[in-house]
């Protein structure tokens, strides 16, 4: 990243770099009790709206705990999957993205992140129609970007993505997933760790694209907590899955487990809960 430098991200092909550009702050936007009506491929149940808000607040804490400062964007009503806030930008950086995103339904959640985002001092660019991009397709590992084609990002929304990233020196890969019918986003599957370090489902952890990464592969039956999200000196994984949690402490990293089983019922993950970026660069 153009602005990267101190602990920011450093990228090596150095087994040990778990190097990371450092946050200070993340937006996050509340569940409505619309949730219930969330976008979901299987019936995995009804979320709980009031478990849903606790789970929601102890994410939240997380975040502080991990040295963010949270902004908390209102419920919106309108919008049943408006929580899932990381769908709507895309962030790199001082410079943001507004995405398009592909599920109609949700394209009225972004008019509310760009005022966030300028609240937050962003001039953010945008991703402009027949374009569609979710940002929970975007996979950013240091001073490259890993794009998913996905049900809800197209071939133009990766290419708007990719020259959008060029302008600002980075590099970006497009992996197609329109045949998997396990994940939803590519992030449903991946997960940035730091340096060369990845994390995946066993599908998607030997794909060409990773070759100069180590990837720690989750088991299937663990496959959920492949959306975990590295924040500052921790990652977050889903609760549930003990072995990938002690997996990643063996191999050196520290962990927080968070609970997301109401989340999870409408395709939810971690990183999708969280908008994450530095205020002021270094
Ligand atoms: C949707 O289908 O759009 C929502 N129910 C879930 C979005 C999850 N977003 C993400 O993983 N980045």
């Amino acid at each position: 990243m153009s602005d990267s430098e101190g602990e920011a991200t450093t990228m090596s092909a150095n087994a040990l770099d778990r190097s990371v550009e450092r946050f200070d702050a993340a937006i996050v936007r509340l569940p409505d009790a619309a949730l219930v009506r969330g976008l979901r491929r299987d019936d995995l149940g009804m979320p709980s709206i009031s478990l849903a808000l606790a789970q929601h607040s102890r994410y939240c804490e997380a975040l502080v705990a991990s040295g963010l400062a949270v902004t908390v964007l209102p419920a919106d009503p309108d919008h049943p999957d408006a929580t899932f806030i990381e769908d709507t930008a895309v962030i790199v950086g001082r410079e943001a993205l507004l995405t398009r995103p592909g599920a109609p339904s949700r394209l009225g959640e972004v008019a509310a992140i760009e005022v966030a985002l300028r609240e937050a001092g962003f001039a953010p660019s945008r991703i402009t129609a027949p374009a569609t991009l979710d940002g929970g397709d975007v996979c950013e590992a240091g001073d490259h970007v890993f794009v998913g084609v996905s049900a809800r990002t197209n071939e133009a929304g990766a290419t708007q993505l990719a020259n959008w990233l060029a302008a600002r020196g980075m590099g970006c890969t497009a992996i197609d997933i329109r045949a998997r019918t396990d994940i939803l986003h590519l992030k449903s599957g991946l997960a940035w760790l730091g340096g060369r370090h990845l994390l995946a489902i066993e599908g998607l952890a030997a794909a060409p694209a990773f070759a100069d990464y180590t990837v720690v592969a989750v088991d299937a039956d663990e496959a959920y907590a492949a959306n975990a999200v590295r924040v500052n000196d921790v990652v977050f994984v889903a609760r549930g899955h003990p072995r990938l949690q002690a997996r990643l402490e063996a191999l050196g990293w520290r962990t927080i487990a968070l609970d997301m089983s109401e989340f999870a019922r409408v395709d939810g993950g971690l990183s999708c809960l969280s908008l994450r970026f530095r205020r002021n660069p270094r």
